[in-house]
């Protein structure tokens, strides 16, 4: 399906350096790509409600990631999915007496309205589950050909015994991993399955549901099984980044990741497969809870901006939280985000007009580009950009600087000024 425009990227002088990140798998800090083409699959959205402020940060994290990796003199090459058929998204359509198509297709569309706003940059494959169905029956094909997938009446489940590194993505243990997948969409409970933890591949049809024809039998796909086959389809079998909240560590980027093993692992190779690296945004609370559809807590971006936010103030807001950790949207934070705008496009506004003195743009960058370059350090590059406007509106910095440092927060934080 059609992605969404790509922000302008203004060229900055020079190169950054390598972007590191941390991966949940290893869980320590890795350089992220492992060549010049950086590779990255990013969770996309269940189309059933509106983006909210928990996506946009998740959706935030990776464009900082992209933009970084173009920095440092990669090409980028990003996959991000679509689950447009899947249960939450044909409940609510039932709820509303509304056609499952047409609500996720206005939201996909409100999804690439809010994107471009807040100058995400785009993917250059946006995959609708719907649109993939074929990569996806392929891919369960290679399942069913090592003999890895079993039917419990008509629905088809993959054993999770068939790979014997179940686990290395999340490292948790089994009762951890049961209650989550209760938690997340599995069925642990489901009498007939040979494991509790054994994933859905293909759910044959029920009455009222969508479905289609396939060598299962009629029905539609399983959640983790559209990840690994669009992921693999359109990156490769392995590449550099698996990306998503930390509500996707398990089961959902287990379960990809443990399907691919499986599909494409020759026995006795350790060649490795799907993602280097497992990285994961922390969760936005909204008065004291994680923003969830099922909450209903929730603060849309295109609510935001019909009251007038402006999407730079929004990017900002987010941005002064780092990526990995858990924290709260606040009409606070947005103010304070609105104020810190501010007071950089008045120091923009003055190049030219300071008298000089130590801070100087070419500085600027290189500790933009650091800050990043550590882990996606957004809070610390803001820091850095604060202290440069602080001395041009005290007088102590140079004005001159400004062109470089509009340039620099463009680039690589996507801020405007
Ligand atoms: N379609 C699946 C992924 S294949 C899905 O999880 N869709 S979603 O719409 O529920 O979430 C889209 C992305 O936003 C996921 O990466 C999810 O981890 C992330 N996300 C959801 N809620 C929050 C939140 N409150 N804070 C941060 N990220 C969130
Ligand atoms: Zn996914």
């Amino acid at each position: 399906m059609d992605s969404w425009p790509a922000p302008n990227i203004p060229v900055l002088p020079g190169l950054g350096p390598d972007t590191t990140i941390w991966d949940t798998a290893s869980a320590s800090k890795v350089v992220a790509a492992r060549g010049r083409l950086a590779t990255i699959y990013a969770c996309g959205i269940t189309p059933y409600d509106a983006t909210h402020m928990g996506h946009a940060a998740t959706y935030l994290a990776w464009d900082l990631l992209v933009r970084s990796w173009r920095d440092a003199g990669h090409e980028v090459r990003y996959a991000q999915n679509v689950t447009d058929v899947d249960d939450p998204l044909l409940e609510r359509a039932d709820r509303d007496g509304e056609n499952w198509r047409e609500l996720a297709e206005r939201e996909i569309a409100r999804y690439r309205s809010d994107m471009t706003a807040l100058a995400v940059v785009p993917p250059d494959y946006l995959i609708g589950a719907v649109e993939a169905l074929g990569v996806i029956e392929d891919f369960s094909g290679l399942l069913s050909d090592r003999g890895a997938l079993y039917a419990l009446d008509s629905d088809v489940y993959a054993a999770k015994a068939a790979d014997p590194r179940f686990g290395s993505v999340s490292g948790y243990d089994v009762p951890a991993m049961l209650e989550l997948s209760a938690e997340r969409g599995g069925d642990p409970g489901r009498a007939g399955k040979k494991d509790p933890l054994d994933p859905l591949v293909w759910r044959g049809q029920r009455p009222g549901e969508p479905h289609w024809p396939s060598r299962f039998g009629a029905g539609r796909p399983g959640w983790h099984v559209e990840c690994a086959a669009i992921a693999t389809h359109w990156l490769g079998r392995a590449f550099d980044v698996q990306a998503g909240g930390s509500d996707l560590i398990f089961p959902h980027h287990e379960m990809s990741a443990s399907h691919a093993r499986v599909a494409y692992g020759e026995p006795g190779s350790d060649e490795l497969l799907f993602a280097g690296r497992y990285v994961h945004a922390g969760m936005v609370r909204y008065q004291g809870a994680k923003m969830s559809k099922s909450l209903g807590n929730l603060v849309f971006v295109s609510a935001l901006r019909a009251a007038g936010a402006d999407p730079m103030a929004i990017r900002l807001a987010v941005l002064a939280h780092h990526y990995r950790s858990d924290w709260d949207w606040t009409d606070e934070g947005l103010a304070a985000a609105t104020d810190r705008l501010a007071g950089w496009r008045a120091a923009a506004a003055m190049a030219g007009t300071g008298p000089g003195g130590a801070a100087d743009g070419a500085e600027v960058l290189a500790a933009v580009r650091q800050r990043l370059a550590d882990d996606l350090d957004a809070p610390g590059a803001l820091a850095v950009i604060d202290q440069w406007a602080g001395g041009v509106i005290a007088g102590r910095a140079q004005g001159a600087a400004a062109a470089l440092v509009k340039d620099t927060a463009d680039a690589l934080l996507g801020i405007r000024l």
